[in-house]
């Protein structure tokens, strides 16, 4: 068996050959020689999306999708322990994320919530094939700053629309929380029918956009205070 050095390029041919045991193993040794855990994070999600390239053209069937799913769960379980922890109170904020109606898809969305929760924000995850009504009962009690919605297929983009106006249509100015849409089939488009505030694109971007948020939400509290005298 030929040896190659450990690269994220290699890991990337690895997953995209599914070869799950070399998988795991390749990624030990990029974390036992330092590599950064969010770059092994997005080769991941770069392969996958090959992956499904391979699907759509028939190359691979459901089995190939199935076995890439559980790779990625392997290596995020790997990874996820040498995420930096920054050293953060916690409680910066309240994020709602689910996966919409129809779609069981949950990778993204799982890593998206284990990382929004490393960096101090209390998540609350509805899971997946979740209705609009369902987004609207836990908005009202959980009363999130954020929502992050996740839909990987483009039926259900439907379902996205619907949940993000029904949560424009029944919660009040004062407490609406901002909306984040994610998830491979999303372009900007999508983002403009729905009505949503952002697309993100991958756990970096959620948690600089979370922070962003967050800090605009606290100025806006400061200007509404009187000043002290
Ligand atoms: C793995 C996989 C599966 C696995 C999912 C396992 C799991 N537990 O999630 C299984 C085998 C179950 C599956 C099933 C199906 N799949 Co599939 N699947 C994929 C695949 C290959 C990878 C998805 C993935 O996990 N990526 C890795 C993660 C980390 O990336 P991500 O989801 O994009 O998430 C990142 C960001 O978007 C963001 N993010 C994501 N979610 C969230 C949420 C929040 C709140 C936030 C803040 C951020 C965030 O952060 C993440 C990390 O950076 C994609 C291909 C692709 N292009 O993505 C197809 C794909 C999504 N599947 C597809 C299809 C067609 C199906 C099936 C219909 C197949 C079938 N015939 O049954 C079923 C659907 C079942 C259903 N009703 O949902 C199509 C959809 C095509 C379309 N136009 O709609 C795709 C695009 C493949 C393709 N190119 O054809 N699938």
């Amino acid at each position: 068996m030929t040896n190659y050095k450990p690269s994220l390029e290699r890991l990337s041919q690895l997953i995209t050959l599914l070869k799950d045991s070399a998988c795991r193993r390749m990624t030990r040794q990029l974390l036992n020689m330092g590599t950064d855990p969010t770059q092994i994070m997005e080769v991941c999600q770069k392969s996958l999306i090959d992956i499904g390239h391979k699907y759509e053209t028939g190359e691979y069937f459901i089995a190939g999708l199935i076995m890439a799913g559980d790779i990625m769960k392997q290596i995020i379980d790997m990874v996820m322990p040498y995420v930096k922890t920054p050293q953060v109170p916690s409680g910066r904020g309240k994020v709602l994320i689910g996966t919409v109606a129809g779609d069981i898809h949950d990778l993204g969305k799982n890593m998206a919530g284990a990382m929004l929760t490393t960096y101090g924000y209390d998540v609350k995850d509805l899971g997946v094939d979740v209705r609009p009504e369902q987004f609207l009962e836990e908005t009202w009690r959980f009363q999130p700053h954020i929502i992050g919605l996740s839909s990987l297929m483009t039926s259900g983009h439907g379902a996205l629309t619907q949940t993000v106006q029904l949560i424009r249509q029944q919660v009040p100015l004062e407490a609406r929380p901002i909306i984040f849409i994610s998830g491979a089939m999303i372009i900007e488009s999508v983002k403009k029918r729905s009505g949503a505030d952002y697309v993100v694109n991958n756990v970096a971007e959620t948690v600089f956009l979370c922070e962003r948020v967050m800090l605009e939400a606290k100025g806006e509290q400061n200007a509404k205070q009187p000043a002290a005298k």
